[in-house]
């Protein structure tokens, strides 16, 4: 009896050990994307995709050597599931809430008229939206801005990375951010333009242009081309929290971790927005 309870209890832990190792088994982040659960939103037309819950590190992660010190030490943080725009909301999604009463025309461009809205890029992020309009897009497809905790787990997928797609530097096939071109397109960038990267477009670009920057669950432009609002507010209680970096700005704004802020009621081309449900 005792030799029959040894061979089950031996048994018992092999059959643990596999699951163990099964459960490890490491999935690619396509593999990963293609299984992510997605949905249609028919009010907005824009994709969604379900992040599920989970636990993460929010903040610097240990491998990165760029980070703020507003990303210091940073803490362990729980997620319950969501959906998260698959892209930023776009200039065809914001003309639609128009239609429909829910949000506002946009008349301001800027001087440069890189503000996307009435400029013929449907496609394109919304920009040069306050943080109150952004909320009243996102409230008219029954959504919201994501925290910055959410923000930041789902450009993670969860795990410990500095960019969405992984540790790998970012190139220019990753995101838009301020690039050769951007320097003269935009005097004022000059100082931080990344000369050495050539993506391709001095303001912002078409939502989904870089596959290669796609995070763990396939979303897309989580870093570069606009600013993402979120619902956080910053340090500084009256400010409120934007993700993602932008066009406009240097590449080390692109990682997961990094943050920034800006009073609620700013309005710029590099700032839009993406929703959660
Ligand atoms: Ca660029």
């Amino acid at each position: 009896m005792l030799r029959l309870n040894s061979v089950v209890a031996t048994g018992m832990l092999l059959l643990l050990g596999a699951c163990s190792s099964l459960s490890k088994e490491k999935r690619t982040d396509a593999q990963a994307a293609a299984s992510a659960k997605t949905k249609h939103n028919s009010k907005s037309g824009l994709e969604f995709v379900y992040i599920p819950s989970g636990k993460f590190h929010f903040g610097c992660e240990p491998q990165d050597p760029q980070c703020d010190d507003d990303e210091k030490p940073g803490r362990d943080e729980s997620v319950s599931g969501f959906w998260l725009g698959k892209t930023d909301v776009t200039v065809a999604a914001w003309q639609k809430c128009v239609a429909a009463g829910a949000c506002e025309e946009i008349a301001k461009d800027d001087e440069q008229h890189r503000c996307n809205y009435k400029n013929g890029r449907l496609d394109h992020p919304m920009n040069c939206i306050d943080w109150k309009q952004a909320q009243a897009f996102c409230a008219w497809i029954d959504g919201r801005l994501p925290t910055e905790v959410e923000w930041e787990y789902a450009a993670k997928g969860g795990e410990s990375r500095i960019y969405p797609w992984g540790d790998a530097p970012l190139d220019a096939t990753r995101a838009n951010v301020c690039d050769k071109q951007c320097r003269s397109g935009d005097a004022s960038t000059a100082s931080w333009a990344a000369t050495e990267l050539d993506d391709g477009f001095a303001a912002t670009s078409s939502v989904g242009s870089f596959p290669a920057g796609a995070s763990r669950l396939g979303l897309l432009d989580m870093v570069g081309n606009v600013w993402q609002w979120t619902a956080s507010s910053a340090a500084d209680a009256s400010a409120k929290v934007q993700r993602g970096g932008a066009w406009a700005e240097k590449p080390s704004a692109a990682r997961a971790s990094s943050r920034y802020s800006n009073d609620p009621t700013t309005r710029h081309a590099s700032i839009g927005l993406r929703c959660g449900l």
